[in-house]
């Protein structure tokens, strides 16, 4: 299996060749999803967590005291810190919406976010509407290829229509939300949500896998850490317990 470093190598987009470059340097494949409510708190974890990640993934729109200020000083602590943003935005609608979604509204994501992911439901008008906003800008898109939770839809030709999707669009799409390596394909990164450091789930269908799981044995890149983290008594000591699994896995493959 190559490494993140020779994936690099080969990359058309970016944004990937800069996440795996980085992944490499800092020796982490841990994206933290701080999921909470408040600006200062979101902050808070991302200074704390900030040394173990590659990436942070966030949901804007669920922060209630949201102001273009958390844009700045989120964009400082990437700076800070050394990560990457990625925007769990799930767009889900024609190409002409998902255009000002990404673009428009109070949060215009596409001037901070180096990524986005997007459901393949629509079909590729949803790539190609992404695609001339973010593309100049040289961000990336991740397609929803699998879900985490139980029951969901996202399997079998619905999965392989979603992989055919990127590949007609590589120098746009960087990877897959997926729970395993898919595509023998180095281009793509896969992306694992649903993990914890012990297997189980929540009570909303949630499911979750360990790190030595999604990255020694099913062969994804970047683990995706929320309550795992985020709901620690010391989130920066969980954090370097999750950056060590999942690294340990990642040597382990190689
Ligand atoms: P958790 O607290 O580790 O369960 O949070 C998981 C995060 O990943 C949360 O922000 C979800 O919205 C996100 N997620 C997911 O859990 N499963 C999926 O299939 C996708 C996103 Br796509």
């Amino acid at each position: 299996m190559s490494t993140y470093a020779e994936r690099a190598e080969q990359c058309t987009n970016q944004t990937a060749k800069k996440l795996l470059s980085l992944m490499e340097e800092k020796k982490t494949n841990l994206a933290v999803s701080p999921d909470v409510t408040s600006a200062a708190e979101l902050l808070d974890i991302l200074d704390k967590t900030g040394p173990e990640i590659c990436l942070v993934k966030t949901h804007i729109d669920i922060i209630t005291d949201f102001s273009p200020e958390l844009i700045n000083k989120m964009v400082e602590l990437k700076e800070k810190h050394n990560f990457m943003i990625f925007e769990d935005r799930k767009f889900a609608d024609i190409g002409n919406t998902v255009q000002m979604q990404y673009a428009q509204g109070i949060y215009h994501i596409v001037d901070w976010a180096d990524m986005v992911n997007a459901h393949a439901v629509p079909g590729p008008g949803i790539i190609d509407g992404l695609k001339e906003v973010g593309e100049s800008k040289g961000r990336g898109l991740i397609l929803l290829a699998e879900m985490s939770s139980e029951g969901n839809l996202a399997t079998g030709e619905y999965t392989e229509k979603t992989l055919q999707m990127a590949k007609d669009n590589p120098d746009f799409v960087i990877g897959f939300i997926t729970m395993k390596k898919q595509l023998d394909d180095p281009n793509f990164i896969n992306f694992t949500p649903g993990v914890k450091l012990v297997e189980g789930g929540d009570d909303l269908g949630q499911q979750y896998n360990t790190p030595a799981k999604v990255i020694g044995e099913q062969g994804s890149d970047v683990i995706i850490v929320g309550r795992g983290i985020y709901g620690a008594d010391d989130p920066a000591a969980e954090a370097k317990k999750y950056r060590e699994e999942g690294w340990k896995a990642y040597e382990g493959r190689l």
